[in-house]
């Protein structure tokens, strides 16, 4: 089990008639785009088509470029090794359920159990296929098929980087997804986004570096705009950073996975693979990587320098907008012979970028519910982009519940970013739209169920007052108790009896309605 890397995972993509490769000549500027954008959009052979290998690219004679690799319930699926999420929600679930063995017999049966946790932890080797080339001059970006995805893009962005830093406090690595806008052949913008994990790690270095710290952590909020540069109290110095591109499922899964900071995604990735990644140290950092990753992008990002990065075509439907973000100083790239670039296009819903995000909905849920335990089910629809929509079913047992997980699941990691929540009771099946739509609506009385808070937006976010800061809606749609000032009587759902069914079933074939 386990892929060992990139190529493994294709073949078994391959096998499983998941795989089309393209032999006609096609552009990375727009053309792959509009390609994998209508096979993320067609049927066949489900909804969001197949995994897609270009193997001519226009201007990138002999690259290969994989895209689309997770853009279907089931390959994310076979990415993951399961026939259904939930078995990753359930294998979570067991190790969260251990109690304290009560006698030798318990001993012995946590056993497998202390095995299987020994497979996560990452394990160092001396070298691996991503080191088959090593360039540490005469090293160029243009050597990669990497894309400009929509015509309004400011240029070619590196979708699909596994981004790795280093706590420079704790020590401890991690890994994140924050693309990466190509400003000439070795330099990159860096889009981490400041309530992100890598963008904490950089303004740990900032206050490291500065006489004046609380000065200092302020400088990206500062630029937000795009108006102000950095300027006064300048830090110096800067900070090492890993890029793996190409990576097996597991872990370029994990570099989208809202973890908390300090649990390091290789560890996750060694969860989900149920074997250790192996990482090989980089040649000019101290960081690892992957060592079977097609390409390997090392440097540093300065402490003095911002750069406008965007506009970019986003998974919201629209462009995000211009601002400044820190940018990334290639000093050596190591990659494997005939490197293939795999990369991802975000856009309207439904895209590759959404199943990514369901995958993550499902694995988070048991997690959710260890801190907000009246949690039945949650849904993220496609179309509510992640941050814009959670609708959530509890199991009500006092007054304000509904409020109370509102209020929870703003302060819950990445869902601090939740536009709008929408809480119904246990009976509503929050996967059906139809329902909820049915049921919410019948259910409030907007003025009084509807509240307001101020905090944190996502940075993608265009119609915030701010960037990054505004408004979020919580919509409690249980129903309504005596208890929370509701007087008036329920009225009861329509539902037809047992015994008029069963009776018009019988008689169902005489009626001639079929
Ligand atoms: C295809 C894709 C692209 C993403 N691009 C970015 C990005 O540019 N910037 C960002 O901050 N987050 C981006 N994200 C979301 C982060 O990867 C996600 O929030 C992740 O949890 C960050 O890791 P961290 O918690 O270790 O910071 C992207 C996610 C996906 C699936
Ligand atoms: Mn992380």
């Amino acid at each position: 089990m386990a892929y060992d890397d990139l190529r493994d995972w294709m073949a078994a993509l391959d096998r499983a008639g998941e795989l089309k490769k393209i032999h006609a000549e096609v552009d990375p500027i727009l053309e792959v785009a509009e390609i994998t954008d209508r096979v993320s959009k067609s049927k066949t052979p489900t909804t969001g088509g197949s995994a897609l290998l270009f193997e001519n690219l226009k201007g990138h004679p002999g690259s290969q470029l994989l895209i689309n690799q997770f853009g279907s319930a089931r390959r994310m699926n076979l990415a993951l090794e399961v026939n259904a999420l939930d078995e990753v929600a359930d294998r979570i679930r067991q190790f969260m359920d251990v109690k304290s063995p009560q006698g030798f017999l318990d001993k012995v049966k946590m056993l497998p159990m202390l095995a299987e946790m020994g497979k996560f932890f990452p394990k160092t080797v001396s070298t691996g296929p991503c080191k088959e080339v090593i360039k540490r001059e005469g090293f160029s970006l243009n050597e990669f098929p990497i894309l400009q995805c929509w015509p309004r893009d400011a240029g070619r962005f590196i979708t699909l980087p596994c981004v790795v830093t280093r706590d420079p406090k704790t020590g401890k690595r991690n890994v994140g997804m924050y693309r990466m806008q190509v400003y000439d052949e070795r330099t990159t913008g860096m889009h981490w986004q400041r309530q992100k994990v890598a963008a904490e790690h950089y303004r740990e270095r900032m206050r490291e570096t500065q006489s004046n710290p609380s000065a200092r952590v302020d400088v990206m909020a500062r630029s937000s705009g795009g108006s102000v540069v950095v300027d006064g109290d300048r830090p110096s110095g800067k900070m090492e950073v890993a890029v793996a591109i190409g990576t097996d499922p597991a872990i370029t899964f994990s570099a989208i996975v809202p973890a908390p900071p300090d649990v390091e995604e290789y560890l996750i990735a060694g969860f989900l693979r149920q074997k250790p990644v192996e990482l090989v140290k980089c040649e000019t950092l101290d960081l690892a990587v992957p060592a079977s990753s097609e390409i390997v992008l090392e440097g540093h990002v300065h402490l003095d320098e911002l750069r406008t990065e965007g506009p970019f075509g986003d998974h919201t439907g629209f462009y995000s907008l211009e601002d400044l973000y820190p940018v990334f100083h290639l000093s050596c790239v190591t990659h494997r012979k005939n490197p293939i670039y795999a990369t991802t296009i975000v856009g309207k819903p439904p895209m590759e970028d959404g199943w990514m995000g369901k995958a993550v909905e499902r694995i988070f849920l048991p997690l959710m519910k260890l801190t907000i335990p009246e949690i039945i089910d949650i849904n993220l629809p496609l179309e509510g982009v992640f941050h814009n929509l959670m609708i959530v079913s509890i199991k009500k047992s006092y007054p304000g519940q509904a409020r109370k997980v509102m209020n929870a699941i703003w302060s819950l990691g990445q869902a601090m970013f939740t536009k709008c929540i929408i809480v119904v009771d246990e009976d509503v099946n929050v996967q059906d739209i139809g329902e909820v739509t049915l049921k919410a609506l019948n259910h409030i009385d907007p003025e009084r169920d509807i509240q307001f808070i101020l905090g944190p937006i996502d940075s993608l976010d265009h119609a915030s007052r701010l960037p990054n800061y505004g408004s979020k809606m919580g919509v409690d749609a249980t129903r309504k108790w005596p208890s929370e000032g509701f007087q008036r009587p329920w009225p009861d759902e329509i539902r037809m009896d047992e015994k008029t069914k069963a009776l018009i079933d019988k008689k169902w074939k005489e009626l001639g309605l079929e």
